[in-house]
């Protein structure tokens, strides 16, 4: 499970370090991905959940899903892989998260840095007039809402079909062409646009390192491919790389 001596200097001198993340970060918090056989995919339909006109077809039934996955998220804490990921900012003169989850789990463990690209559980907005409403107590309310101007009351998340944040895909890709070293951890790299994002690292001259359990469409192309539960092999990392560092 050692990581490699050549990926350990890679660290050592980097100045900016992506930390790609997925479903697969979680995992270890208990929180469900969506492939895998036991996934979110397996038991309910894409098609049914998470895309507009499945909200607007039926809003109390998207939302209802919602909500039973929020209740999960606020009930799971960071496991170690969020946690070696946020002590990374010690060792590195900058660390960027960009993270395809909307769980908040990166925030909680410390990552101070941390870009959604498919938005947040943990807020919402008005599909008619775009009005916010992050007042918390939407993520626990168990019928939907409607918004003063009759739109009912979303997710603030990214559902297929849909446009990702502009600002958030525009940093990513302007930090994907600059960094030293990109890890891709726990995410099947299938979604598009986010899973384009390692190869644009790979394009410009980064280090790109795969952590996930099984292969993907990136393996080949990564140059090395950590093949275990992220919360055993990032801890390993930040070890090593504080021993390099001579900080142990
Ligand atoms: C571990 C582990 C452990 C487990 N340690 N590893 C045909 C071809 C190409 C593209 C398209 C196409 N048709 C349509 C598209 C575009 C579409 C797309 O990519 N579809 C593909 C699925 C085919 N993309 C979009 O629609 C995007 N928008 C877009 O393109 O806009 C432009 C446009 C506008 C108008 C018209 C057309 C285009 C939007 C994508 C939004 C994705 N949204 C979701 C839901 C978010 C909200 C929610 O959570 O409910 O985002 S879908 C879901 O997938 C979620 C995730 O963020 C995303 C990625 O999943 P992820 O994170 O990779 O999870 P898994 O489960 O797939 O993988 C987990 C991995 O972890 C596995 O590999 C495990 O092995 C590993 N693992 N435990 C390490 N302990
Ligand atoms: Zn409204």
């Amino acid at each position: 499970m050692q990581p490699s001596n050549t990926l350990l200097q890679r660290l050592a001198n980097a100045r900016l370090v992506l930390v790609f993340t997925g479903a697969g970060v979680s995992a270890e918090s208990g929180i469900a991905t969506f492939r895998s056989p036991d996934g979110l995919w397996a038991k309910f339909s894409p098609q049914e959940l998470a895309n507009v006109d499945a909200f607007l077809r039926n809003p109390q039934l998207v939302w209802e899903w919602y909500q039973a996955r929020r209740q999960a998220i606020t009930e799971a804490e960071p496991n170690a892989g969020h946690v070696a990921i946020a002590k990374l900012q010690e060792l590195i003169p900058k660390v960027v998260v960009i993270t395809q989850n909307i769980d908040g789990l990166h925030h909680r463990a410390g990552s101070g840095d941390v870009i959604e690209l498919h938005g947040s559980a943990l807020r919402n907005f008005c599909i008619r007039c775009r009005r916010r409403y992050d007042d918390p107590k939407f993520l626990t309310l168990q019928e939907v809402q409607q918004c003063q101007c009759g739109g009912f009351i979303r997710p603030d998340v990214v559902w297929f079909g849909e446009m990702l944040p502009t600002e958030a895909v525009e940093r990513s890709w302007r930090l994907a062409a600059e960094a030293n070293v990109l890890f891709s951890v726990g995410t099947s790299s299938q979604v598009w646009p986010a899973a384009e994002l390692p190869f644009v690292a790979l394009e410009h001259g980064a280090y790109v390192v795969e952590i996930n359990t099984e292969t993907t469409p990136l393996t080949a192309q990564a140059h090395e491919h950590l093949p275990f539960p992220s919360g055993n092999v990032l801890p390993e990392v930040v070890r090593m790389l504080r021993r390099v560092k001579g900080e142990e």
